[in-house]
């Protein structure tokens, strides 16, 4: 199977050693407001963009896709879906999520099976993506929505078992979640040892506030970074821009 965009980002991460992500999420962000916020991202440096979310109350997912790809130039856009109707052949690539922390076969599988041959249908580059849910201090959505429990985040060695499992099963990436808006980002440690164990780039997000967070999560073995609600907080550019030079620095 081709991969383009997902040899897109391993040729940033190679370049920068370590890419930036900005999460859209479409209930907080407004088609009118898109154009500004892409091309403020795009002018800053980040790698790629993340469209999805856990619980979404937009109806039109395949339209607010549609507007987004027009204005995102050439920087992929890949969905971050929190379930089988957050799917638009506007998209380069989705995450293909399977949630390995938990034990709830429909969000291991079940979905997956659903969702395929609509991938496949719509021709969009699916990046099979191991999500591991990290315990980040209060209930996050996705692990409310998602029904499972998280990893403790204090037992590593849990962690870098499902990261071992995840890298036996060939997934080509294993998201660290600490879910949206978490109290807590997942924690260096956790990172550190996983990234000692496995060569599968590990993409870590949630709770993540500033870039020195963002730069000390890189330099512990994260290869992609994730924001999205405190870019939604702080629309300054020249924290975006803070972002990005922290990552691609800590590499
Ligand atoms: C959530 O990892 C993403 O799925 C981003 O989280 O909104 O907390 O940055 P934040």
């Amino acid at each position: 199977m081709k991969s383009p965009v997902y040899n897109h980002l391993l040729l940033a991460k190679e370049n920068h050693k370590a890419g930036y992500w900005v999460l859209i999420d479409p209930d907080k962000t407004s088609t009118k407001d898109l154009p500004l916020t892409i091309e403020r991202s795009i002018d800053a440096g980040v790698d790629a963009f993340l469209v999805g979310g856990s619980l979404l109350l937009t109806p039109d997912f395949d339209h607010f896709l549609k507007i987004f790809k027009s204005y995102s130039a050439d920087l992929p856009v890949i969905i971050f879906p929190g379930g089988v109707h957050q799917l638009s052949a506007h998209a380069d690539a989705i995450l293909f999520l399977s949630l390995l922390s938990g034990r709830n076969a429909h969000h291991i599988i079940g979905s997956q099976v659903i969702a395929a041959p609509i991938i496949h249908r719509l021709e969009i580059e699916p990046i099979s993506t191991a999500y591991l849910l990290v315990e980040s201090g209060r209930a996050t959505s996705a692990e409310f929505m998602s029904g499972t429990t998280p990893l403790p985040r204090h037992k590593v060695e849990i962690a870098v078992a499902h990261a071992l499992a995840a890298s036996y099963m060939g997934f080509q990436t294993i998201y660290l979640e600490g879910g949206s808006g978490a109290d807590h980002s997942v924690p260096e440690e956790m990172i550190y040892a996983i990234s000692q164990s496995v060569e599968t780039p590990l993409i870590v997000g949630g709770g993540i506030r500033t870039p020195e967070d963002a730069y000390k999560k890189v330099a512990a073995g994260a290869s992609f970074i994730v924001t999205g609600n405190i870019l939604e907080k702080n629309r300054d550019a020249r924290f975006l821009e803070s972002f990005v030079a922290a990552v691609h620095q800590a590499g």
